[in-house]
């Protein structure tokens, strides 16, 4: 028997983003021939793609964990490092995403429509990149930013616009396959099915799906048989249809005591209420299954049922049912507002990137001042805290943000620590006001004066124009991609 898997958690991993380089161009009698170092390439993304030929998450349950490649690092010379590749997985359609929490995240229906579950790390930007008419000759290059780790569930809902419910045995596979051309398994004992099948059936000009699910029976909603958990596969269907058997051998069932009974369990699992029903009465064949059918239908019409007789060995009454199923899947896609085309790709929302908080807080017993926020945070996983050019950048860019001063103004003092970023992976370290704050004023990081050349006085207040805009753009996150 094939396993049906129709819910996973899965672990994606974002490819990294790569290094930017640090170089600096060389030739024969010009030694110094300016930073050349180019920029690390784009982790590569994980996404997950509806794609109609796959019809379980059986993958996923045997390899949960994916991983997108990283970028390549940036080299001498001006060259970029190459973009890591994005990990598209395909998934059924009617993949609902979910956060560990049960939060949805995403509900993918169509093909083609996508989800980024993880999002690539940024390459970090080379020397060259890095140079500006302050800063001519950087020694350092941003690190590439690590990409997104998550996990994430899995979770299949079929896609059909017909369902079957009834009791086990009552045809319900029969039905699929004498209406479509699915050919799911049908035998006489109880829970044949233990997956939801699937079939097309084409109504005149109406095309339209219909599923099964698991027989159900009194307390399925407490966990008897195969329980409700397949009805998750019928919450997106519009139309659902009532299989009764008119045939049972069980004394105690008939027709409407089966329907209340299916009814009840399917108001215990809730959120079917509005969709529109109509009842099958099967194995009319059977001569007493005939007698029966036409003893209760008054009755199911009374409770305003539409009735249909039916025999799925037989071939009796499908074609008329067919059409009447085609005929309320179209209603209710008219009702419906209309789709939107495929190739829908969701992200995760953005955050709001500009802000930061500054918060007194205790650590091993220690006060320590936290900053959060996603600047700060990204600009702590782009320094290679091993180069002092690297850490005073990052010290002007945390400054120029104005960490600084809210930590001046949170009461933070010379010496105290510091965590940039979350709980488990803070950069900690000890403040010192002066040397942030003096940065500017010790002296511009990146200038070799043995690049200067005397310059004529319009020059020079055009320079000094051009540092005053480039100081501007550059701490305003200056990043190409
Ligand atoms: N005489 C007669 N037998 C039928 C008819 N439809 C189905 N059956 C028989 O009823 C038995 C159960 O049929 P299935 O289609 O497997 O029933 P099901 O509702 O899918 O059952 P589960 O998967 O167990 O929930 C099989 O032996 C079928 O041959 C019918 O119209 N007439
Ligand atoms: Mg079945």
């Amino acid at each position: 028997m094939t396993t049906f898997v129709d819910r996973v958690e899965l672990h994606v991993a974002a490819g990294n983003g790569g290094h930017g380089c640090a170089s600096v161009h060389r030739e024969k009698f010009k030694p110094l021939g300016g930073p050349d170092g180019g920029n690390g390439g784009r982790g590569g993304d994980v996404i997950l793609t509806v794609d109609q030929s796959v019809t379980t998450l059986l993958d996923y349950h045997h390899s949960p964990h994916r991983k997108a490649t990283n970028g390549k690092p940036g080299e001498g010379g001006n060259r970029s490092g190459k973009d890591g590749l994005d990990l598209v997985l395909p998934v059924p359609d009617g993949t609902v995403v979910l956060d560990k929490q049960g939060n949805v995240l995403a509900d993918l229906v169509g093909h083609g429509t996508s989800f980024v579950a993880a999002q690539g790390g940024r390459g970090g930007l080379g020397n060259a990149a890095l140079a500006s008419a302050r800063r001519k000759a950087p020694g350092f290059a941003l690190l590439g930013v690590p990409g997104d780790l998550q996990d994430v569930v899995l979770e299949l809902k079929t896609v059909a616009d017909v369902a079957l419910v009834g009791y086990p045995s009552a045809g319900k596979s029969s039905l699929i396959s004498v209406l479509s051309a699915a050919k799911p398994k049908i035998a006489d004992y109880p829970f044949t099915t233990l997956v939801p099948n699937l079939g097309v059936v084409t109504a005149g000009s109406t095309v339209y799906t219909i599923a099964d699910v698991p027989g159900l029976i009194p307390g399925a909603s407490q966990g008897r048989g195969l329980g409700l958990e397949f009805l998750r596969h019928v919450e997106r269907c519009s139309v659902l249809v009532h299989v009764l058997d008119t045939a049972t051998l069980e004394s105690d069932r008939d027709p409407l005591s089966d329907l209340d009974i299916i009814e009840e369990e399917l108001r215990q699992y809730g959120g079917l209420d509005d969709r529109p029903r109509i009842v099958v009465l099967n194995k009319t064949d059977v001569p007493d299954g005939k007698d029966l059918a036409e003893m209760v239908r008054p009755d199911l019409e009374a409770r305003g049922y539409r009735v249909y007789e039916v025999s799925a060995v037989a071939h009796l009454g499908l074609r008329e049912l067919s059409f009447a199923l085609g005929d309320l899947v179209g209603r209710a896609r008219a009702a419906k507002p209309k789709e939107e085309a495929t190739r829908i790709v969701i992200r995760p929302r953005a955050v709001d990137d500009s802000g930061f908080t500054v918060t007194p807080e205790e650590l091993d017993g220690a006060p320590v001042f936290r900053v959060r926020g996603e600047k700060p945070e990204r600009w702590v996983r782009q320094t290679d805290f091993s180069n002092d050019e690297a850490v005073g950048y990052l010290a002007d860019r945390l400054n120029r943000l104005g960490v600084e001063q809210e930590l001046m103004k949170a009461g933070a003092r010379n010496g105290d620590a510091v965590a940039i970023g979350a709980e488990d992976d803070a950069v900690v370290f000890d403040w010192e006001p002066t040397v942030m704050a003096g940065a500017e004023m010790l002296g511009r990081r990146g200038e070799d004066h043995r690049l200067e050349e005397p310059r004529p006085a319009a020059q020079r207040r055009r320079d000094k124009q051009a540092e005053r805009d480039e100081s501007q753009r550059e701490f305003d996150d200056f990043e190409p991609f």
